[in-house]
């Protein structure tokens, strides 16, 4: 049949390309090699243990391979297999005309059809798994705003096409606002013929967030699975998600997010053991599982992989354990953030997040949003992370702010919202602490809560700092003394304690304040440098480099102008762990 012709493994291979969201798209060898290690091996069954403690019996019922789409109506229409088109250079004006509708190759995608076949990209041994025959139903939610209309309905068919239909019931379409006339009447119309999909229009605008609460209050499905809209489901996408929840309930299953090209449409590969997580300032990303972890669990290409974070467009949650975590925190505007803000929450209260290798659906990644934000896109976001940092990064919310964000910390510049339900909700769930969730989710992440420790010597005095009562001084160096024990914080706090290291306007008089990250006073900038001459502590608060100096007269403190020659303020701690 034709649909051998697009097989990956093929002669047909898809070239090599890199995406900047996803660099770890790769080629069809690539691809082929894996599945030979794969053959002959059982298959091993839930990997991660069981949260409601009832252990199930492995599944009976083989995967589906439903697609309606294996023998297409015009299996020679552009596109068609997910191959990549490459248009006549006299379609360039019109392709960059239509670009910015949806900042990817809009007039390509209309010409092809909306229910083309893609390759099956799946490993080997998924098509021969076993699921129960007793699988929870699904509520399918896209929410969009201004979606191209040929993607849109793309995504809609794919669903429709590779799902069983008595496990899909419903496909909500929750329309956000969305301004162009053809999602509104024609769309109506066109999804009349389909009696499973509904349509909620919302009147204003909402974002992504409030749009999916939209869908998830009238969902009928046992499991919600949401995705964006402008995907295309694989060949047996659906059965392999629906079974983790089966198998556990506070599992959440999120498909392996493959890539259609934005420039030829081409449906591309990724490579295997890919897992999300953050970089600080809760920047999501794409990281091979570490390979120690892949040896020590034995694990094979089809193994669900236990994922930090979850991008945050495609996944199935069980309904009522949405609903019981809190669905999304709803003081979210618009877009972003969200996916660090249920990924913790799912982790740190008792869920887990896990990428399903056996279900693909390919997502177009875009360069820019194609709608506009109501307020400014930048400071949408910021505000979206500061009242997740707020609420689940306890002592680490520092290191959010202290890279890049501290400007959030003025309450006078941003207003996040209020959040006493949000952390009223982290008690009731008796959720863990997010050091938990590092050592525990993410040990490879390794990220040290403060920036040094221990004690600070002085060059010049041969001293260490220590607090006297309530005032500064110095003392022969000794470890085991507790009041010579200072952290130096992210946010660039000299801290004992509950207590910081004040610089003063006119410079004597050192006092100790309660810590206060919205203060200048309390920032000290540690410059150092491998030369040694200038590891100085300069105040954020006086302008023109005032430097912390240890007064030899009386040992006390003082500020004075930064001279790189005075060994009098040349400090050291007794710990670095980020220079
Ligand atoms: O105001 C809005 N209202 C909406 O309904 C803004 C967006 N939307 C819709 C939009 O039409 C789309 O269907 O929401 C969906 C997601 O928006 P995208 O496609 O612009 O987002 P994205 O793919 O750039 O971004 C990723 O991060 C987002 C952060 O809020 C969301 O979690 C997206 O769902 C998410 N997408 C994915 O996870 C797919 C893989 C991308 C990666 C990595
Ligand atoms: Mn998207």
């Amino acid at each position: 049949s034709g649909v051998k012709v697009s097989q990956p493994n093929g002669e047909e291979a898809h070239p090599v390309k890199t995406i900047s969201q996803q660099t770890h798209v790769r080629d069809a060898n690539g691809k082929k090699k894996e599945e030979e290690e794969e053959e002959g091996r059982p298959n091993a069954g839930p990997r991660w243990g069981n949260h409601s403690g009832a252990v199930r019996k492995p599944g009976v019922h083989k995967v589906l391979s439903l697609d309606a789409t294996h023998a297409p109506r015009d299996p020679h229409a552009v596109g068609q297999f997910g191959q990549a088109v490459l248009l006549p250079g006299s379609r360039d004006a019109e392709v960059r005309r239509r670009w910015d509708e949806g900042h990817f190759n809009v007039y390509l995608s209309d010409q092809i059809p909306v229910d083309r076949a893609v390759p099956d990209t799946r490993p080997e041994m998924c098509s021969q798994s076993l699921v129960h025959d007793d699988l929870p139903t699904t509520t399918v939610i896209f929410c969009f705003v201004d979606e191209v209309w040929s993607t849109l309905l793309r995504s809609v068919h794919s669903v429709l096409n590779r799902s069983p239909p008595h496990l899909l019931k419903e496909i909500i379409l929750v329309d956000d606002a969305s301004t162009k006339d053809h999602l509104k009447e024609q769309l109506d119309e066109y999804m009349s013929q389909f009696p499973k999909v509904r349509i909620i229009r919302l009147k204003e605008r909402q974002g992504l967030i409030r749009a999916r609460l939209a869908g998830a209050a009238v969902a009928k499905g046992e499991v919600l699975t949401f995705l964006d809209s402008h995907i295309e489901c694989n060949v047996g996408w659906l059965e392999p998600l629906l079974e983790r929840v089966y198998l556990d309930r506070k599992k959440v299953p999120c498909p392996v997010i493959e890539v259609i090209s934005d420039k030829d449409m081409s449906y591309l590969l990724v490579d295997n053991f890919q897992r999300g997580i953050f970089k600080w300032p809760l920047v999501f990303g794409w990281s091979p599982v570490p390979e120690d972890v892949i040896k020590k669990n034995n694990m094979k290409v089809t193994d669900p992989i236990r994922c930090p974070v979850m991008a945050g467009g495609l996944f199935s949650i069980d309904k009522k354990y949405f609903f019981e975590l809190g669905a999304y925190d709803p003081g979210l505007d618009v877009w972003g953030g969200e996916n660090m803000e249920i990924s913790f929450k799912i982790w740190m209260c008792g869920g887990e997040i896990e990428i399903i290798p056996c279900s693909r659906v390919g997502h177009i990644f875009r360069g820019q949003n194609p709608y506009k934000f109501p307020k400014d896109r930048q400071k949408t976001v910021e505000r979206n992370l500061a009242r997740v940092a707020e609420v689940w990064l306890d002592e680490y919310k520092d290191l959010f702010y202290g890279h890049g964000y501290q400007h959030l910390l003025d309450k006078k510049v941003i207003d996040i919202g209020n959040l006493t339900e949000q952390i009223e909700l982290r008690k009731r769930l008796k959720c863990k602490s997010f050091k938990w969730y590092l050592e525990n989710v993410f040990p490879d992440m390794d990220t040290p809560v403060v920036k040094a420790e221990g004690l600070i010597f002085n060059r010049g005095l041969r001293k260490c700092l220590a607090l006297q009562k309530d005032s500064l001084s110095f003392e022969i160096c000794d470890l085991s003394k507790k009041n010579q024990q200072f952290n130096y914080t992210w946010m660039k706090n000299i801290r004992h304690h509950d207590l910081c290291v004040a610089a003063q306007n006119e410079g004597s008089g050192f006092a100790l304040v309660p810590c206060d990250n919205s203060k200048r006073e309390l920032r000290w900038f540690y410059k150092t440098s491998d030369s040694a001459l200038t590891e100085h502590l300069i105040s954020e608060f006086v302008g023109n480099h005032m430097c912390l100096e240890a007064e030899p007269r009386d040992d006390s403190l003082r500020l004075r102008p930064c001279q790189p020659s005075s060994v009098f303020q040349k400090w050291e701690f007794t710990h670095h762990y980020v220079r």
